[in-house]
């Protein structure tokens, strides 16, 4: 019963997420909180699903970018609801990461996701942003201190850019300072292999895993 009804305002959520309606998506998610349902779920059974199935229309030309755009400001309208449940109070930091969206790519939907649930599990994280060169992901080891550098990358056209960053942390000589961990919906496993990458995650969740991992090895 309980989960029925879970399951429908997911149905909802997704629904008007789909419809770009950033303020029912709102009212949706603090509607869910209100009834005990968590982040995480909120997260993944809604939000990620509403987003997902744009994304499936916009490769079908059944969307275009505007409606893309629209929805993805309702997903934000649902997420800035359920940040603060996700990144829960911390103690002491585990480790910091930097974490940027590379150079040509501006999509950050995904690398956001990815930050809040680091930050969430306890992790120091600097957002650097989107198109971002690889000196900046430099800059970062080098003044900031960070343990892991995390990239991510949507299109195929940008993925090539992973390679250029951890060469030119290679160059710099800070291979050993730093774990460098790479994702996005086109990256595999097999070509974090490839690039020389230390760690690479399908999805947020995985990526607190493989950031608790890189930092134990
Ligand atoms: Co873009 N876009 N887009 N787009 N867009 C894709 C990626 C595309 C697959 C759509 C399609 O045609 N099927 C396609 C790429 C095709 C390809 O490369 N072969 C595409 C294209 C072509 C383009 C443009 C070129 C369109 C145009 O202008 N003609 C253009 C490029 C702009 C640029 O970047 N230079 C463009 C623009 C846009 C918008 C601006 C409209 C918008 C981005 C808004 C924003 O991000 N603020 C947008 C969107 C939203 C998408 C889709 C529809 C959805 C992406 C998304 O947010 N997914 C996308 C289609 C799709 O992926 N199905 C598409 C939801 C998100 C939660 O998932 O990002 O995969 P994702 O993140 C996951 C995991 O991948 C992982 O964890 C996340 C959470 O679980 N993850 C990491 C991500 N980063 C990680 C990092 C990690 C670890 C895990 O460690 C560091």
């Amino acid at each position: 019963m309980e989960e029925k009804k879970n399951m429908d305002i997911f149905q909802e959520i997704i629904g008007k997420i789909e419809k770009g309606d950033a303020s029912a998506v709102k009212s949706l998610v603090e509607k869910a909180v209100a009834d005990n349902i968590t982040a995480n779920d909120i997260l993944n059974n809604g939000l990620v699903i509403g987003m997902n199935n744009i994304g499936e229309k916009f490769k079908n030309n059944e969307v275009y970018i505007p409606e893309v755009l629209i929805a993805a400001r309702a997903m934000k309208a649902g997420l800035d609801i359920i940040k603060p449940l996700l990144v829960e109070e911390k103690t002491e930091s585990k480790g910091k990461i930097a974490i940027g969206t590379v150079k040509g790519d501006l999509h950050d939907i995904g690398k956001n996701i990815v930050c809040i649930m680091l930050e969430g599990a306890g992790f120091d994280v600097i957002d650097l942003g989107i198109d971002i060169p690889k000196e900046k992901f430099i800059e970062a080891i080098q003044n900031d201190g960070v343990d892991i550098l995390g990239l991510s990358a949507l299109l195929t056209t940008t993925i090539s850019y992973m390679k250029e960053v951890i060469d030119a942390v290679d160059q710099a000589g800070l291979k050993d300072k730093v774990k460098v961990m790479i994702g996005g919906a086109p990256i595999t496993q097999a070509y974090a292999d490839e690039i020389n990458a230390d760690g690479y995650a399908s999805d947020a969740a995985t990526a607190v895993d493989v950031v608790k991992q890189l930092l134990q090895d």
